[in-house]
């Protein structure tokens, strides 16, 4: 039977068999499930959202979406953090959430590893937790046993979307300088995966029909930490390293928003002598397309509100969750960018 189909009610059926009790920190919690802990039905809850920053409009999207599905539309308490991209501060932040009992934890894990125990320590709390936008290592905390679902995107689709847009633009020939999201981030780790297998002939582990891309080459790949500031001293360092690069690949659109302002200040010019493609589909990135500046962004949707709440109330009602929510997102190049303009975040 495939794991990712057990039932939350066969899952505790098995729970009842190995748990054994534990304490933590001050709370006794009982015997440790195979299941996340239950949430009770009633009127109203409190949830608690730890959030990784505010440092650009996609983040500010997604916490602006939780907090008009929970407290606007739903008039519940959403406990918010904001940990200003530092991942000590949002595993401090996810304990002083703990310790203010919330029903829930609906949030964004900003490193995989790093946040995975944290998943652990809430579930121990007696806490279930739905993570939104990013995933945490599997290896440490799992899907269906230590937390209810992850809900977000593909980010090894999008990588690989972006980089089979690349190779048609370019016709297979690419000096690529990619920035990269915050190290150790679910999402800067897939987008990388997906585009790097793609230049590597394969997807998913199965060959893609156009082979490796022999003239597509990544000649250098650093972290902009998914900001746009960042990523434009990043790059930069890079155009003057590497004059030779014709594209750029960045994780988000801020940061090739940032390579765009360096590339020009550079004397190069984006869209014409450097292709720059990203992903997130921001309105900014809209723009940049509209001006010819940004080849392509494929979408990364910001809003977990509505898709958040969904699933909790499956979660209450006992019902099958996917270990994986799988966000869908559209992509946007000089195509269909301008009917968009405006209309993103
Ligand atoms: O692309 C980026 C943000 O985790 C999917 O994080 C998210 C990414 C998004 O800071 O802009």
């Amino acid at each position: 039977m495939n794991q990712d189909r057990i039932s939350r009610r066969k899952l505790l059926q098995v729970s009842a068999a190995v748990g054994g009790a534990v304490v933590v920190g001050r709370y006794y919690v009982g015997p440790v499930l195979a299941a996340p802990p239950t949430l009770a039905k009633k009127d109203s809850y409190t949830v608690g959202f730890a959030q990784t920053g505010s440092t650009n409009p996609w983040r500010l999207a997604e916490t602006a979406s939780m907090k008009d599905t929970f407290e606007t539309k739903l008039g519940w308490k959403l406990i918010a953090t904001d940990a200003g991209e530092d991942t000590a501060k949002q595993l401090a932040d996810v304990d002083s959430i703990i310790a203010q009992r919330p029903d829930i934890f609906i949030f964004p894990p900003r490193e995989s590893k790093a946040l995975a125990p944290a998943v652990l320590k809430i579930k121990a709390a007696g806490i279930p937790v739905i993570l939104v936008d990013r995933d945490v290592d599997h290896s440490v905390a799992k899907p269906g046993e230590d937390y209810v679902t992850f809900i977000g995107s593909d980010f090894v689709q999008q990588g690989m979307k972006i980089a089979q847009w690349l190779a048609t633009a370019t016709k297979g020939n690419a000096k690529i300088v990619e920035l990269e999201g915050t190290t150790g981030a679910d999402p800067a780790i897939l987008r990388k995966k997906g585009f790097d297998d793609f230049i590597a002939g394969t997807f998913n582990g199965t060959p893609t029909a156009g082979g490796p891309q022999a003239g597509m080459q990544i000649i250098a790949s650093q972290s902009g930490d998914f900001v746009r500031d960042t990523g434009q001293k990043v790059m930069e360092t890079l155009i003057t390293a590497h004059p030779e690069l014709t594209a750029v690949y960045a994780h988000n659109d801020e940061m090739a928003i940032g390579a765009i302002a360096a590339l020009k200040a550079a004397g190069r010019k984006p869209g014409q002598d450097v292709i720059v493609v990203s992903i997130d589909g921001e309105n900014a990135g809209l723009d940049a397309i509209v001006a010819g500046e940004l080849g392509a962004s494929c979408e990364s949707s910001p809003f977990f509100g509505p898709i958040s709440h969904d699933a909790m109330v499956k979660f209450i009602n006992g019902e099958t969750l996917p270990s994986w929510v799988v966000v869908s997102d559209r992509f946007f190049d000089a195509t269909n960018a301008k009917q968009f303009q405006g209309k993103q975040y």
